[in-house]
């Protein structure tokens, strides 16, 4: 549950009932006072996503500037970036993308197949559909802490193999091409298919808070369990990591910001919006590692 802290330079206007809020009252074009810019990140670590309207971010630079109120900026593999700045993806669906899948469809939790899978992220919208194109997100600390005594004693400690390989690896449904959207490219390959070992039940470096985390995408298998034998645990967990009281839904406006704390949230950009073109501009922000 969102702390209620008291802040003197921003407003808060709460989203869902667990997670997310909008953020009024702040330029992020702008140079931040030190207060200001301690009350947006602390309402970051209260709310795990935060938003902000009318934004001027179309310039990159501004945009990585931006973000490194919440972190540093990253490049990741796998996807092109934006000529000139690697730490910035265009995520894009064009109207002609029609029966296309769209990037971040599928609930997931952001480059948990490497080893310091990201902190977190700042979206921009420059371009929205008149309708749809919403972005889910579902607050993996309550998942956790709705679990039974008995469930969170056998998860605690367990440790899972996560890996790229479905969306990036050789026998992806990306490679060769195939699959991708008009305007975006994704390079599949060999790289995809390693495995990493991240913690089921993750405690946030910053909160010192315990959140699940376990994605369909990546998540492979539990280490020590065959994949038969982790698929109906796992199953149980992303079911329940979705319900309905976990998640906020973010309604993008052009010029709308995000910034996901992807250390105890998963996500999921929802496909409801075909024949419209969509463009979200991404910064990563570089993460540690899980423990
Ligand atoms: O397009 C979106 O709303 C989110 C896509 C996504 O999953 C991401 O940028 O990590
Ligand atoms: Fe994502």
């Amino acid at each position: 549950m969102a702390a209620t802290t008291h802040y003197d330079t921003i407003e808060i206007e709460p989203v869902g009932g667990s997670i997310g809020a909008v953020i009024h009252g702040v330029d992020l074009g702008a140079p931040l006072s030190n207060r200001q810019a301690e009350e947006v990140h602390a309402a970051f670590l209260s709310n795990s996503v935060v938003f902000f309207r009318d934004q001027d971010l179309v310039d990159p630079e501004r945009q990585k500037r931006a973000a490194r109120l919440f972190g540093e900026p990253v490049a990741i593999p796998f996807v092109k970036s934006l000529d000139g700045h690697p730490e910035i993806i265009d995520i894009v669906k064009e109207p002609e993308d029609i029966g296309k899948y769209n990037f971040g469809g599928n609930w997931h939790t952001d480059t948990t197949f490497l080893e310091t899978p990201a902190l977190g992220s700042l979206l921009y919208a420059l371009e929205v559909p008149p309708r749809g194109g919403d972005t889910l997100f579902a607050d993996q600390y309550a998942a956790y802490e709705t679990l039974s005594d008995g469930m969170k004693r056998m998860l605690d400690g367990m440790t899972a193999l996560h890996t790229g390989a479905r969306s990036y690896g050789s026998q992806s449904k990306f490679q060769g091409g195939k699959n991708q959207s008009v305007s975006m490219t994704i390079d599949a390959n060999e790289d995809g298919d390693k495995l990493v070992e991240h913690p089921v039940v993750r405690t946030h470096p910053e909160t010192g808070r315990k959140g699940l985390f376990v994605n369909p995408n990546y998540t492979l298998r539990f280490a020590d369990m065959t994949e038969a034998e982790s698929k109906p645990i796992l199953d149980f967990l992303y079911t329940h990591a979705i319900r309905d009281e976990f998640i906020c839904r973010f309604r993008w406006q052009k010029g709308s910001v995000a910034v996901w704390d992807n250390r105890c949230l998963m996500h999921r950009a929802v496909n409801d919006y075909e024949g419209h073109r969509r463009h979200v501009r991404r910064v990563t922000l570089q993460g540690d590692r899980p423990h």
